[in-house]
């Protein structure tokens, strides 16, 4: 079956539990920016994300400069949040 957008209230719970994430409501998508001490260490937390990303076919938005890493999640298949974004955002703050 198709991945499902969440509910209101799995979105409400959902984004209750995020630590930083902001939702964007026009796409129905979560942000966070993270900063590490500079781009080998930043780079390295993007490798440890596209491993994990990859194995779970879920796949973030990102754009890197320097020492800052930002990271956009949303489903494209549902065209907004489903369960995959709220996994793969608690791996990633997992994996800074
Ligand atoms: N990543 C994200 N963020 N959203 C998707 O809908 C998605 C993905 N779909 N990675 C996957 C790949 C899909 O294209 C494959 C065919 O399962």
């Amino acid at each position: 079956m198709m991945v499902q957008k969440l509910s209101d209230s799995d979105r409400k719970d959902a984004l209750s539990d995020l630590m930083g994430w902001k939702h964007d409501s026009a796409r129905d998508a979560i942000s966070k920016s993270f900063e590490f001490d500079d781009f080998v260490a930043a780079f390295g937390f993007m490798a440890r994300v596209a491993l994990h990303a990859e194995k779970a076919d879920h796949h973030p938005e990102w754009s890197n400069v320097y020492n800052k890493v930002d990271i956009t999640l949303t489903t494209h298949d549902c065209d907004g949040l489903s369960e995959k974004d709220v996994a793969l955002a608690k791996t990633v703050d997992g994996l800074v």
